[in-house]
């Protein structure tokens, strides 16, 4: 076991006897939603995964040490604590050595996922291309440990506050593959429209498993992006959210929003601007990835 984890014992278990675990970020309950609905959402998510007989274990960094599955008290910690640094891969060293706390981002979360030996990973929504990189340079390190690091991620489609296009482009060039659970057309999200066409298109759990099984039996490492859509009647209408898009766009660049503030920034914004409406299918659409990376975490390790 290396000494910059401590693993819940319940989460070690699990994977002693290759029982299914899935990891949770933290980013997403400090940055990504408000208190307490962040907090609770968190819980509901461990009680969906845990209903399927998986063992659900988020993941952060709490005094320097990489944190796999955190008590209800240590959610509750990040749902509250504003001062918990975003974490992304590159802030790790520094916050394992100065024994601080982190909230990790997807690439950080995969890091620790991967040292623990997880590989399902359930989110919301992955960091990407932000839209107007071509000037800014602004892509997430989430692609960059999707190419690298060979955990899984259940996410609802690439969120349009990103630039869609070229994030998939990215992903193709990285090697990483998109299926879409179920429809031809890659979930935008917030709703089920994307208007890009899935590269790749998978119906059920075991196919799911099975991709997983062969891609990393076969050495060819990094993750699988699985894009699970949205449930109908949480979706938001595509031109009332590219309309707030916008707006939150307009009110972070004279704000001088930049780095790591601006998807936090983001989602805040949209999520004011929408009267909830974006949070709650937010809620809705996270709690679906759940379940079904539980089932793809059940049918992987039945298989491996
Ligand atoms: N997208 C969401 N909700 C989130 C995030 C993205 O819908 O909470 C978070 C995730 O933790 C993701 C991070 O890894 O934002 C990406 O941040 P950045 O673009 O700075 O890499
Ligand atoms: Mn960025």
């Amino acid at each position: 076991m290396n000494s910059f984890l401590t693993i819940d014992p319940k989460v070690a278990e699990a994977l002693k006897n290759n029982q299914p675990v899935v990891a949770l970020e933290s980013t997403i309950i400090s940055h990504g939603m408000p208190y307490p609905k962040n907090v609770e959402t968190a819980l509901e998510v461990e009680e969906i995964i845990e209903k399927q007989g998986v063992v659900p274990a988020t993941i952060a960094i709490i005094n320097g040490k990489c944190c796999v599955g955190l008590s209800k008290n240590q959610i509750e910690l990040f749902g509250q604590a504003s001062l918990v640094e975003k974490v992304s891969t590159r802030d790790i060293p520094f916050v394992v050595s100065q024994k601080k706390h982190g909230a990790t981002t997807v690439a950080a979360t995969m890091q620790i996922a991967n040292m623990a030996g997880i590989k399902i990973f359930v989110t919301g929504g992955i960091g990407g291309v932000h839209r107007g990189a071509t000037n800014t340079m602004d892509i997430s390190a989430d692609v960059i440990a999707m190419s690298k690091i060979n955990v899984a991620i259940v996410s609802a489609g690439i969120k349009s506050i990103l630039d869609i296009a070229l994030t998939l482009e990215l992903l193709e060039t990285l090697g990483v593959p998109v299926v879409t659970y179920q429809q031809k057309e890659l979930p935008g999200f917030y709703s089920n429209n994307s208007g890009f066409n899935s590269p790749l298109q998978l119906n059920t759990v075991e196919e799911i498993a099975n991709m997983l099984h062969c891609k990393w039996q076969m050495k060819i490492d990094g993750s699988v992006l699985i894009a699970n859509p949205i449930p109908k009647e949480f979706e938001v209408d595509n031109l009332l959210i590219e309309m707030l898009i916008q707006k939150a766009l307009q009110e972070a660049d004279a704000q001088q929003i930049k780095g790591k503030q601006i998807t936090p920034f983001l989602l805040k914004k949209i999520a004011e601007l929408s009267n909830s409406e974006s949070l709650e299918a937010n809620i809705a659409l996270i709690k679906n990835n759940a379940l079904l990376g539980a089932k793809i975490a059940a049918s992987f390790s039945s298989i491996s």
